[in-house]
């Protein structure tokens, strides 16, 4: 009522911004914020890593919550109103002259609520439009000073807030999430020292090698121009004629054709910074360093005609996977490895360090765990956060530095000011999510939408009437690295920057088997898709300059011919390196057992509901997902008197949404399922996207009617195919946890897919 309203004279859920004294807790409220720090307990920090022991977590000099709570707005309990404050009466009706009259142009509130409607959009990223962003910290494991001053890696156990941003790169924002793509993995430290953001992808080498191609090769991948199609895709003919025509893509052509671009979620891909940066003491002496994010919960990725069938039944399938795992208190969690290399080390590696299309393999240069990423809360608003956060690779902070890759010092311009489009103007470092925990004092003035409030007359440097303040930091501050350069003007490249196709060999020759087979798989179906036969022929004709197998088994899957290599852009002999196998996939099973693998039981009338139970019950302390699956949601009467409650139906928790299937006994023998094809089709379907099953007494009767075979095609068992008696369940259940720990069945791959 008008009354209370005029009691308070602040939005106090903005408490924060006239300090404690201001908060009043509304209801709901367990207990009034004593510190700016104090709400952050309430979802973060309950599990401290073992490096810094139990309890509650030192963040410091970083106190993000705090900035973010300010403008953290909570309605409950709360009245309607204008933007500006007015109480609303009817949100309901517009103000007409007669109840049948025209509307009123005076209605100030509908032209506000229209008004603001109309203008809700912003342009979406012109690449990395599509992705899901989460909070966390980066905890220091050492003390790192001897390499470089930032004070993120300053002591053990440090605690840095971060917000990170996983996305695909070609789809525009509402498109799916399972397409085959490179992921961006963007992280936001919000340093007492300013803002770092380490911008980066989960593939460590990039189609180009100069910032001057970057529109084109984007370009060539996105829809069409002329029909805008096809969504989210690489595989058409723009993006092929132009991989057929720039050989330095080779070696990222192996990786996007690779599962790598198809990740089972967000949580088990690895992230690398791709360019070569500097590490920077307080002696103002570097060292080059590349960085790497490696999943705790392993590497996984899907299976091809899996990811097609997810965009379908679950399009946000990656941005649910990393809520749910927040949400539940499942922390993703990732190590930062660094790998630290001197010039003069640089300058003896057989390829140019400066040069993104290159890795530096882990023989010649081990990583060294510097840190843990931590994601252990959800954003509270999509926009305002997710949509909102601007990274730029120019953020680094003193102690971080760049390097000359010409691909990076591209980069350094666009991501500013690719803002000032996205987000309208030169103030997006006031937007919440943009803003550093570390206090921003400059002349730097006005523009669109301004937030802070500078005092004085003085906004220019030198001065005296202030002081001579905000003063220059000095030895304090950011200092560049000063490297001696001196060069002619020219237009060009290094000449090591010409061997395109030994680092693309060396991919493919450390992937396992089947990943090959993949990798062959890939190609054939992208350039399937290729109208123009020429382009095929020019793609296969890289190939031939990468491995023979590897051209020769393309070339078969489209039917053609092998042709001639392309004509080498160097002299210089291929680099011979051995096989590496940390680039498998295979080579990360991770650590955390089968915590939120979504797993289905499959249950109709008749199923055995004390199994079924204890079968829910052993999964859930592990840590999974499981689901009761069946024909409609409900009740369903099982084999003793307590009914069982089914959670998904077939129609909306297809197979391609579970990582391993359940059939429970059915003890008098009978089970409706095996007349429905979709259960069938489901049970098919885990089969052939590699899937742990485990059928327990006659639930194999299920599996036979849906013909699974239990024996590879060379006579060996399946491992993943298991069947169970109601006695030697704990055995059984134990395997079954086992295959489902190592994610998917590889052995059982075939092509074409067998029943
Ligand atoms: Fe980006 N990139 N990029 N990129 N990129 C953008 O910035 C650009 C490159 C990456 O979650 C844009 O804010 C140029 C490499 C990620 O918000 C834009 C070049 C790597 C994201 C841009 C590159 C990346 C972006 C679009 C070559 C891996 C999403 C919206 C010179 C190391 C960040 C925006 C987020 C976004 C430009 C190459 C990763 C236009 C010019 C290499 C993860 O500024």
């Amino acid at each position: 009522d008008a009354q209370s309203a005029a009691e308070m004279p602040y939005n106090t859920t903005k408490a924060l911004e006239y300090g404690d004294a201001a908060y009043v807790p509304h209801e709901g409220d367990t207990e009034t914020p004593t510190s700016p720090l104090a709400t952050a307990s309430t979802s973060t920090e309950t599990v401290a890593s073992p490096k810094v022991g139990a309890g509650q977590p030192d963040l410091g000099d970083n106190p993000l919550d705090g900035p973010l709570d300010r403008v953290r707005v909570d309605d409950s309990g709360r009245m309607l109103t204008t933007n500006f404050g007015v109480p609303v009466a009817d949100n309901q009706h517009s103000l007409k002259a007669g109840l049948r009259g025209p509307t009123l142009m005076e209605d100030f509130i509908l032209r506000e609520k229209l008004t603001h409607f109309d203008h809700e959009r912003i342009p979406e990223r012109v690449v990395h439009a599509r992705g899901s962003a989460a909070h966390g910290y980066f905890e220091s494991y050492d003390d790192l000073s001897a390499i470089t001053r930032a004070a993120l890696f300053g002591a053990p156990g440090k605690r840095t807030p971060v917000f990170v941003r996983f996305s695909t790169a070609v789809g525009e924002r509402g498109s799916a999430d399972t397409v085959r793509d490179v992921r961006g993995f963007a992280v936001k430290f919000y340093t007492e020292q300013g803002n770092w953001d380490l911008v980066g992808n989960n593939i460590p080498v990039f189609f180009i090698q100069d910032a001057m191609k970057f529109p084109d090769v984007v370009h060539a991948l996105k829809p069409e121009p002329h029909h805008a199609m096809p969504q989210a895709q690489s595989a058409h003919d723009t993006y092929w004629d132009f991989a057929s025509l720039s050989p330095e893509i080779a070696h990222m052509l192996l990786w996007q054709m690779s599962d790598r671009a198809i990740p089972r979620s967000y949580r088990t891909m690895q992230g690398f910074g791709v360019h070569t940066f500097r590490l920077v003491n307080a002696r103002g002496a570097s060292v080059f360093c590349k960085f790497h994010w490696t999943p705790l919960a392993g590497t996984h990725s899907l299976v091809w005609d899996e990811a097609l069938r997810i965009a379908g039944a679950d399009p946000d399938f990656h941005r649910r996977d990393l809520w749910e795992a927040i949400d539940s208190g499942q922390f993703p969690e990732w190590e930062l490895g660094l790998q630290v290399f001197s010039e003069a080390q640089a300058a003896r590696l057989p390829f140019d360090v400066l040069d993104a299309t290159k890795l530096v393999p882990e023989e010649l240069v081990p990583l060294r765990a510097v840190g843990k990423l931590v994601l252990n809360r959800n954003p509270d608003n999509f926009f305002a956060e997710t949509e909102q956060v601007a990274f730029c690779a120019a953020h680094v902070v003193p102690g971080i530095d760049f390097s000359n890759d010409p691909l990076l010092q591209g980069r350094l311009h666009s991501y500013i000011d690719t803002q000032l489009t996205r987000l309208g103007g030169p103030n997006f470092h006031e937007i919440a999510i943009n803003s550093p925990v570390a206090p921003i004092h400059n002349n730097q003035r006005e523009g669109f939408h301004r937030q802070q409030i500078n005092r004085g007359r003085v906004n220019y440097d030198p001065n005296s009437l202030a002081g001579g303040c905000p003063f220059q930091a000095g030895a304090r501050g950011f200092v560049s690295v000063p490297e001696a350069s001196q060069g002619n003007q020219v237009r060009g490249k290094p000449a090591l920057f010409a061997d395109h196709y030994s680092q693309a060999r060396l991919f493919w020759i450390s992937q396992a088997p089947v990943e090959q087979d993949h990798i062959v798989q890939a190609f054939r179906f992208e350039l399937t898709r290729v109208q123009t036969p020429a382009v095929r022929k020019r793609v296969l004709a890289l190939l031939a300059s990468v491995d023979e197998v590897l051209v020769t088994r393309v070339a078969a899957s489209l039917g053609m011919d092998v042709p001639a290599p392309l004509p080498p852009a160097t002299d210089r002999p291929p680099h011979p390196y051995s096989p590496s196998s940390p680039l498998s996939l295979l080579s990360r099973p991770g650590s955390v057992g089968i915590a939120t693998r979504r797993v289905a039981l499959l249950v109709a009338p008749g199923v055995d509901g004390p199994q079924t139970r204890k079968l829910y019950a052993a999964l859930l302390d592990l840590g999974a997902a499981p689901r009761l699956v069946g024909e409609q949601i409900g009740k369903v009467a099982a084999s003793d008197d307590a009914p069982l409650d089914v959670e998904l139906s077939f129609e909306a928790g297809p197979s391609v949404l579970f990582d391993a299937v359940i059939v429970p006994d059915y003890p008098d023998g009978e089970c409706t399922l095996s007349r429905d094809a979709r259960a069938l089709e489901f049970l098919r379907l885990q089969f052939r996207h590699l899937k742990p099953m485990l059928a327990v007494g006659s639930g194999a009767v299920l599996l036979r009617t849906a013909r699974i075979p239990d024996r590879l095609p060379d006579g060996e068992a399946d491992p993943g195919v298991i069947a169970a008696d109601s006695c030697d369940l704990a055995d059984a259940l134990a395997q079954f946890v086992a295959v489902l720990s190592r994610h998917r069945v590889y052995v059982r791959d075939t092509d074409p897919p067998r029943l």
